[in-house]
């Protein structure tokens, strides 16, 4: 009988992906799911084929170059792979997968979510309902928020999930701008009403609410630096599902608490060292919404997510490109192995 791929899965995925997995599979589940160290990775992966990494592994090139030369893939949960040393992975011949576009309508949903959870005060008015005496009931001028119709919206990334944060924003009345290395095609700008910037600098002045939606590079660390978020509007607010640090999060915080920036809607936020206080005392202030990592996370989103990471692990085993093959950044599409 033909050998089942030995894989190790890093954390707990859904129960009917970790049961077809089983089947498919000779499949090792760190079923603690708590987020593993290196060594735990590397002992995990002993006789393995396949690594099944998650956001919260650090898959640098010291734990590649450690590896046991029987992984040749690691596969994604997950579409950003910013923990991933993709061309470290180039370097010593071992493929890396993600799982791209199943997630990005339910990522755009939250960025929606917290777009117009901020300035309707969402959260602010639902924790006053449930505290004992704090709703007086209704009145003119109680609670009032701001309208987002009409606001410029400047996103920053406009990738499969920045288009799909745009089109929502726009059915709510938004004007969209956005800021990408690409300009997108008319048949996407005209629809969308959209602005296209290539200057960053330029769009944040212009804008009442920026959204990131870049990924992770070198490149774009740190793209809302303190420079610039001193360049936003007076009362302008920050939306970040993406990747903490794309901002200058202390910067961020600073602005808030002067009054300069109305707010931010988090998903994502510096958790190395835990949650920073005076980025808690914003939420508690309802400054801050403030979501832990959860803009994908659906029973759906992450089935599909599974079943991608399942294809890309079969493809890959059976010889053939796996559909979501992730290339080092800048390596041109000529220079793909066939
Ligand atoms: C996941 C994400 O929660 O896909 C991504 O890039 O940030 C989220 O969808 C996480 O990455 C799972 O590894």
């Amino acid at each position: 009988a033909i050998q089942k791929p030995k894989i190790l899965v890093t954390r707990r995925l859904p129960e009917s992906i970790e049961a077809r997995m089983a089947t498919l599979f000779e499949t090792d589940v760190n079923d603690a799911d708590v987020t593993l160290t290196g060594e735990d990775i590397l002992a995990g992966l002993e006789d393995k084929d396949v690594l099944v990494s998650s956001i919260t592994d650090r898959i640098d090139a010291d734990l590649i170059a450690r590896m046991p030369k029987s992984v040749r893939l690691i596969a994604q949960f997950g579409n950003g792979v910013d923990n991933i040393d993709v061309e470290a992975a180039w370097a010593a011949g071992v493929t890396v997968t993600n799982t791209p576009s199943v997630l990005t309508e339910d990522t755009a949903d939250m960025a929606v979510v917290l777009m117009l959870a901020l300035p309707r005060r969402l959260i602010e008015g639902a924790e006053m309902l449930l505290r004992d005496g704090q709703w007086a009931g209704w009145s003119p001028t109680s609670m009032l928020g701001t309208r987002l119709r009409g606001k410029a919206l400047g996103i920053v990334g406009m990738g499969r999930i920045g288009t799909a944060v745009a089109f929502r924003a726009r059915a709510f009345g938004l004007n969209i701008h956005y800021f990408s290395r690409n300009r997108r095609p008319l048949a996407v700008e005209v629809p969308l009403g959209a602005t296209y910037w290539d200057d960053l600098d330029r769009m944040i002045e212009a804008v009442d609410i920026v959204s990131l939606h870049t990924p992770l590079t070198r490149e774009t660390h740190g793209i809302l630096s303190a420079e610039r978020l001193g360049r936003m509007r007076e009362g302008s607010f920050v939306v970040n599902v993406s990747r903490p640090e794309l901002l200058d999060e202390e910067a961020l915080l600073s602005g808030i608490e002067s009054g300069h920036l109305a707010g931010a809607a988090l998903d994502v936020f510096d958790n190395r060292n835990g949650i920073n206080p005076r980025l808690l005392a914003l939420a508690q202030d309802h400054r801050i919404v403030l979501t832990g990592h959860m803009a994908s996370s659906t029973l759906e989103a992450r089935t599909e997510m599974g079943e991608a990471v399942i294809v890309n692990i079969r493809a890959f085993m059976d010889g053939h490109q796996p559909p979501h093959r992730v290339l080092p950044e800048g390596l041109n599409a000529a220079a793909r192995p066939v």
